[in-house]
């Protein structure tokens, strides 16, 4: 074995010049409103554990070398299974379930220009963890983070016929956000949709607009950037239902303004949204926004003016049929079912869910949590663990930055209150608000277990405080959670972000018999009891909607799942204290 090939299986540096994390938030673009062609269907799957096809240079397709060799020898790009893309191959066949490493997926178009000078990206929705992406032989990115979108710019790239090819590793690394531990399942794929959009040469590179947060709950904050930063010129603004036509400024490649608007307040009673357009030269992008305020003063959460009380549950993105795929169907049964519950609000958890969500949310009228994976055992010290964190709150904000069920973000969950850790997340959350100065910054923190107190040193750079606790589970005794909530002084709302029991659906005994229906049930009770008195608590989100798959829980009862859902993984089946935090909802609204 000599040449290239001998490098390619000796050099354990094969994929330093694909690791370039080049795809992120700076190559976001506004895509409400726009056309988009979608790239979704059958493309050719090969799981690829060694890695061979970085080290051999799959991307680059067969044909004879110096020497006259085919190469490369192991692959095609059209040979590949057919796979429905977006989807997780854990569930092409019961043989890829357990699969962790690289899986190449590859497919052909045609591409026609429509307009001289257009400018073509690529977006995809989202994809586990670490993307590569080839065009024509090309390799044109790497994107790193499991579930936030990504585009590749492709103009000038394209020819008549095009073969995309986009390597997905799921690999779990001690260096990145999740790290290698994690409470749910590890799906891979590209299990989000992937589309072609077109702008013209000069175009709407990002669109936020949303109510100045100043009390008066009737001034219009608009700004909008264009793709050349030195463009001087004009832009229309319309909201028709509110009669606003306006031509505004752009100086500098960027337009800024405050309008005065006054738009029917969005909230979970009344979530009125309004159609907004922007147009610019050549250029169009629309979207359906809800205009509401939402601040902290002292322990109180106030939307529009008036403190609100959070009913919600936490929920994951996990399904037997579609593993992390989500599609409009099973988000509404999401819906429906929190809904039934009687939720005003979700916590997203643990990283960000599909976009249609809080498009969905603003729609319904529901609040939303949303989450970056900052999760257990997180390498805080390393930096670009922390630049990986950052680029996906940056990727989260931008996607999610005018849906007005947005209420909060979350820039992580569970980790002990080490200086490192403070460090990493402290600057999370100042990245947050300056990012977003509209909305509320918040973290699922843990319990002092010592003190047993609500305390964390994060807390100082929050709006709001998470607290997961598991009294009456992973601490057996739940009598001192009215010590917990005695014993702390909070001088901002907390939201008990996590608590829960696990209980196999059917799996009926005594109220002391843990994994039983009555033992979650009397979980409910006692927790609701201390919760119904704290007049700091400010909102619910107990552990979880749905039982969900996790490799993590292996015991009889559990069988390789999560069992803490309020409804089994069949999405149908609800446990008895399903009904319990059903009554507290119902009275807490008619309250509210
Ligand atoms: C937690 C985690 C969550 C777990 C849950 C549990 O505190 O935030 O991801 O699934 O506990 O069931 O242990």
């Amino acid at each position: 074995m000599k040449g290239n090939f001998d490098a390619s299986i000796h050099n354990e540096g094969y994929s330093a010049r694909f690791d370039t994390r080049g795809l992120n938030v700076e190559g976001m673009i506004f895509v409400e409103g726009r056309e988009r062609e979608p790239l979704n269907g059958m493309w050719h799957t090969v799981l690829d554990q060694y890695d061979t096809g970085l080290r051999d240079n799959w991307h680059i397709p067969k044909g004879p070398n110096a020497q006259g060799q085919q190469i490369p020898y192991d692959y095609h790009a059209e040979q590949g299974e057919l796979s429905w893309v977006p989807g997780c191959w854990n569930l092409i066949k019961p043989e890829y379930f357990w699969f962790e490493g690289s899986v190449w997926y590859s497919r052909a178009f045609p591409y026609a220009p429509v307009d001289t000078g257009e400018r073509v990206f690529l977006r995809i929705g989202g994809a586990n963890y670490d993307t590569k992406v080839f065009l024509n032989a090309e390799f044109l990115g790497n994107h790193c983070g499991g579930s936030t979108p990504f585009f590749c710019e492709l103009t000038g790239r394209l020819t008549r016929e095009n073969t995309i090819q986009v390597c997905v590793n799921n690999t779990r690394t001690a260096d990145r956000v999740p790290m290698r531990n994690t409470d749910w399942f590890n799906w891979g794929g590209l299990y989000r949709d992937v589309e072609l959009i077109r702008v013209p040469a000069l175009f709407i590179r990002d669109f936020t607009i949303h109510l100045v947060p100043d009390d008066t709950f009737r001034n219009v904050a608009v700004e909008v950037r264009l793709s050349d930063p030195r463009h001087r010129g004009t832009l229309t603004l319309a909201i028709p239902e509110l009669e606003l036509e306006n031509e505004l400024a752009v100086r500098d490649g960027v337009c800024r303004e405050t309008l005065r608007a006054e738009p029917a307040l969005w909230s979970p009673e009344s979530p009125r949204c309004y159609d907004v357009r922007v147009r610019c030269g050549k250029d169009q992008v629309a979207d359906r926004v809800g205009f509401r305020q939402v601040k902290v003063q002292g322990t109180d959460i106030l939307l529009n003016g008036a403190p609100i009380f959070l009913r919600g549950i936490c929920v994951h993105e996990d399904d037997a049929l579609k593993g992390k795929y989500s599609d409009s169907q099973d988000i509404s049964r999401r819906f429906r079912d929190a809904r039934d519950l009687g939720c005003n609000f979700l916590r997203l958890a643990h990283y960000p869910h599909h976009e249609l969500v809080a498009k969905m949310a603003d729609d319904l009228g529901f609040l939303l949590w949303e989450e970056i994976p900052v999760y257990w055992a997180i390498d805080f010290q390393n930096p670009s663990t922390y630049a990986d964190a950052e680029n996906q709150l940056s990727e989260l904000i931008h996607r999610d930055f005018n849906r007005a069920s947005v209420i909060t973000w979350s820039v992580g969950n569970e980790n002990a209150d080490t200086d490192d850790r403070l460090h990493f997340m402290k600057n999370l959350a100042l990245k947050a608000r300056a990012l977003d100065p509209t909305r509320l910054v918040t973290a699922a923190c843990l319990v002092n277990h010592e003190k047993i107190r609500i305390e964390d040193r994060l807390i100082q750079y929050l709006d709001v405080i998470g607290v997961n606790e598991y009294y009456g589970w992973y601490n057996p005794d739940i009598e001192e959670l009215d010590v917990l909530f005695r014993n702390s002084r909070p001088d901002k709302p907390v939201i008990i972000s996590e608590f829960g029991a696990d209980a196999r659906a059917g799996h009926h005994g005594t109220i002391s018999e843990k994994f039983t229906e009555e033992y979650m049930e009397r979980v409910y009770e006692v927790q609701i009891r201390a919760i119904r008195a704290m007049d700091y608590v400010k909102g619910l989100t107990p552990w979880i909607l749905y039982d969900f798959t996790c490799p993590r829980r292996q015991n009889r009862y559990q069988g390789g799942f999560n069992r803490k859902g309020l409804i089994a993984e069949d999405k149908k089946t609800r446990k008895k204290a399903f009904s319990v935090l059903q009554a507290f909802y119902r009275e807490k609204s008619q309250r509210n």
